[in-house]
């Protein structure tokens, strides 16, 4: 197996490019598939702020690094989610990745800073688990990113993710949600800029990424992700691929080329009646938005330290790099 690049001895085969890549020209592949899907999805302008949403797993410790990388500036958000050891342990590799490289992370954690953890959470307001979760996280980095003054919230979600979640969306003609699946949703009516500088990477190539990068990452999934639809959906193209490799790829930018514009009415009508939340301020369709009333129900409340997250480590002047 020989590098495309170089004719050296490859240490990776990428089936969908029907290409094999050496370590140097693997991670010049990632450079160049982000930084296509930055410039075709106009994500970040030079100049910008970015505030990554950093879990301590593969994606998002590899879109940091490539963006700081490429000379962008980016500091990372940890959100502690109190789902016990796990939310432990993926903090101290977000923490350990920060401080190895003299980074700025910022820190919210749910617990002490907002009196509730999400396995509380969900019973309390009755929805799954990675409902819950995922509502708060949204709320948590929107409000973090417009409090620091960022530009533009980062996530790691990769080929495999959007691909995923387009498959289910698509199973299920959820409609409404089709109209927002895009790689960027522009900055409007309260919320920053959000951006997925990782779409035309599969997860397979952000975990190698980061094993050859010699990047610490947290391999475990995060227990409530246990037998989830998402993973189930991720599994099935996975087969499909195996068979068809480039079909995932395909499927996903296929429908961002072709279909995502018919379902955008549905998704800028939901969007049209937001107001500020009567507690917190975020946009919301109702008078209280669905964060405090999960803060509320779960019997937490935000605390003196929820207004000012903790800052862990400094980031070094990137301009002389
Ligand atoms: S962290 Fe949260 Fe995920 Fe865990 S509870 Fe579900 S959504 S699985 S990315
Ligand atoms: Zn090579
Ligand atoms: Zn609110």
């Amino acid at each position: 197996m020989k590098c495309r690049v170089c004719r050296q001895p490859a240490v990776i085969d990428v089936r969908r490019q029907n290409a094999n890549y050496c370590v140097d020209h693997f991670f010049r592949m990632c450079r160049d598939q982000m930084a296509k899907a930055i410039e075709q999805f106009d994500m970040i302008k030079p100049g910008e702020r970015a505030l990554v949403a950093v879990s301590g797993g593969k994606d998002s410790l590899a879109v940091w690094d490539l963006l700081v990388d490429a000379g962008y500036e980016a500091d990372g958000l940890y959100l502690g989610l109190g789902i016990g050891d796990y939310s432990d342990e993926s903090g101290q590799y977000a923490k350990a990745f920060a401080a190895e490289r003299g980074l700025t992370l910022h820190e919210v954690d749910l617990p002490r800073d907002y009196g509730y953890d999400i396995p509380k959470g969900a019973r309390a307001a009755k929805r799954a688990p990675c409902s819950a979760c995922g509502m708060s996280k949204r709320h948590l980095f929107d409000k973090a990113a417009i409090d620091g003054g960022y530009d533009v919230v980062v996530t790691g979600h990769n080929l495999d993710d959007e691909a995923a979640v387009l498959f289910g969306n698509v199973l299920h003609w959820q409609t409404e949600y089709l109209g927002r699946q895009l790689p960027v949703l522009p900055e409007r009516n309260g919320f920053p800029r959000k951006v997925k500088p990782l779409v035309r990477l599969s997860e397979r190539e952000t975990a190698a990424y980061c094993v050859l990068k010699g990047i610490d990452y947290i391999v475990d999934e995060c227990p409530m992700a246990a037998g989830n639809r998402h993973l189930g959906y991720k599994q099935a193209l996975n087969d499909i691929d195996a068979m068809s490799p480039g079909s995932k790829f395909d499927f996903y930018f296929g429908f961002l080329a072709r279909a995502s514009d018919r379902f955008r009415a549905e998704a800028e009508a939901e969007q049209a009646g937001l107001q500020p939340c009567q507690r917190c301020g975020a946009p919301t369709p109702t008078d209280v938005c669905a964060f405090c009333r999960l803060v509320e129900r779960a019997g937490g409340a935000p605390t003196a330290s929820a207004a000012i997250p903790v800052t862990l480590g400094a980031r070094p002047d990137v301009s002389s790099r």
